[in-house]
């Protein structure tokens, strides 16, 4: 089953969302296959975002993306990559999509909540770039069934 890596960004610790975004990937049925609190410094952070580190505002982001810890999270679904992108918006909060996670809760493109991976490639990048093999967990919730059609996962 495909797995994505999601940050939950101080952004959403300093504002006590942490719960409620947790509870919107549960609502949709995705299952938590890792989940931990680290402190982010800026050598993960230039790997990371390697696609903006010359951008005038990546120090700014630097700054924020280590302004308290985050909570990593690896979640698994079927085409889970894009079901999350869905609903985590468009990157500023702004033009965000009421009903999106950055459209409900956010008003900033820098302060936006949450990171999502932008593929499966990178899914599984990011997922080795913050979690060790033995914090993340195989296993199939009881609910399973009610989740997916066997078509769902054919
Ligand atoms: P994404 O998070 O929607 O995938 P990216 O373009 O990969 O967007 O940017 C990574 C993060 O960098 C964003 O989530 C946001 O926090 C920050 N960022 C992107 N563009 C800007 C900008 O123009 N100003 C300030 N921060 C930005
Ligand atoms: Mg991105």
């Amino acid at each position: 089953m495909e797995r994505t890596l999601i940050i939950l960004k101080p952004s959403a610790v300093q504002r006590a969302l942490v719960g409620k975004v947790i509870d919107r990937f549960q609502q949709k049925g995705l299952t938590i296959a890792g989940i931990k609190m680290m402190k982010l410094d800026e050598k993960i952070l230039r790997e990371h975002y390697a696609h903006l580190v010359d951008r005038p505002f990546f120090p700014s982001l630097v700054e924020s993306m280590t302004a308290t810890p985050v909570i990593v999270m690896c979640l698994e679904g079927r085409d889970v990559v894009e079901v999350v992108r869905a609903m985590t918006g468009a990157t500023n909060s702004r033009k965000a999509v009421p009903g999106t996670i950055r459209g409900d809760f956010g008003m900033s493109g820098q302060e936006n909540i949450v990171h999502a991976s932008d593929s499966p490639e990178n899914a599984i990048i990011e997922i080795n770039r913050f979690f060790r093999p033995e914090e993340i967990f195989d296993y199939k919730p009881i609910t399973f069934t009610s989740i997916y059609a066997p078509d769902d996962l054919a």
